[in-house]
């Protein structure tokens, strides 16, 4: 029985990934890039020699969609380990219940990382990244954590990378916990099909993907930060465009970026991003980021967060005992 446990952090899109060119193989229609943040870990240990694949999220036996979506992430290891044993898979966000973060990114990037080493395979970070992608797209992005670049391409092409950035924070203003009004993945699906602005997104993006590693080789942050409150409301409105339309913005998340160019205007570096729902990131510095966390208190909960670590392992390691976190003897002497 071998059993494995890796941590990975969520991350919040600078460029957003909005649209597949290819769902079979999770491959986007374009690049983004993104922050990792160094709050809200997901914890993930992966056993393998089950009687049967197996899912316990944050304490609960887990037997819906969520297992299914497990069971086919760890059926693409073990095909690529040459095996058909089963695993335990046990899971723990400490993101707090109605934060408005996913929790799919990190929640993939740490499956992906356990899950590679409890069945034996040596992956380089890109395959390691490359593996994430096919259980969630932003997951890709969560492997190297940091600023990272996803790479729009075929399956070999399209991975993440570190890039050269200035430091960078973020302020996270939860408006509203509760669920979104349609998931991403479906919201896509609808976009594609339906809005007339779809096209102009993919060829805007592309070309922002471009000018933003160029701003974060310079560290010009204020253009960084132009560039990101652009794509994102960029990408609002190609999804408003959908029909039905899709609308994820609410009057209080306007009010937010409303805020955030008030702080602009006072003299701090502040940048306002939204992914598929209410609530809203603030792009900031580390000198601002207090500041900026003050000033929108009064908005919603408000998270600060400096950029995080990639995913990786806690401990991989053989073991006779039935089960995973099981400590041997000469490591519980320590
Ligand atoms: C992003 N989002 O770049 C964008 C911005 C949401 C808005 O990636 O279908 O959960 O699993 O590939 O990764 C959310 O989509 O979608 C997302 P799948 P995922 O962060």
């Amino acid at each position: 029985m071998t059993t494995a446990t890796a941590v990975a952090h969520p991350n919040i899109a600078l460029v957003k990934y909005w649209g597949k060119a290819d769902a079979s193989l999770a491959l986007p229609a374009t690049g983004s890039v993104s922050m990792g943040l160094d709050v809200f870990p997901t914890t993930t240990t992966v056993t393998v020699g089950a009687a049967e694949d197996t899912l316990t999220l944050n304490g609960a036996a887990t037997t819906d969609g969520a297992l299914v979506r497990v069971t086919q992430f760890l059926d693409l290891v073990r095909d690529l380990a040459g095996s058909s044993d089963r695993a335990a898979v046990v899971s723990d966000n400490t993101v707090p219940t109605g934060a408005g973060l996913a929790s799919s990114a990190s929640g993939f990037a740490a499956l992906a990382t356990a899950a590679a080493a409890a069945y034996g395979l040596d992956l380089s970070p890109r395959d390691l990244s490359r593996l994430a992608r096919r259980g969630s797209g932003s997951a890709t992005r969560s492997i190297p954590g940091g600023v990272a670049v996803w790479h729009a391409g075929d399956d070999q092409g399209s991975y993440a990378e570190p890039v050269p950035a200035p430091p960078m924070a973020m302020v996270v203003v939860t408006i509203d916990a509760g669920p979104k009004p349609i998931g991403s993945r479906e919201a896509m699906r609808r976009t594609i099909a339906t809005s007339p602005f779809y096209p102009a997104w993919v060829t805007s993006t592309t070309e922002t993907v471009t000018d933003m590693l160029t701003a974060c080789a310079a560290g010009d942050f204020t253009r960084i930060g132009e560039l990101t409150e652009s794509n994102a409301l960029r990408m609002h409105a190609t999804i408003e465009g959908a029909f039905p339309p899709i609308r994820y913005l609410t009057a209080r998340s306007v009010a937010v970026f409303d805020a955030v160019a008030g702080l602009r205007a006072d003299g701090l570096q502040a940048w306002a991003t939204a992914d598929a729902g209410p609530n809203v990131v603030v792009l900031t510095t580390p000198e601002d980021r207090g500041a900026v966390a003050a000033a929108l208190a009064g908005y919603g909960d408000v998270i600060e967060s400096g950029t995080g670590p990639g995913a990786h392992l806690l401990r991989s390691e053989d073991t006779e005992a039935p089960g995973p976190g099981v400590v041997r003897p000469e490591e519980s002497a320590e």
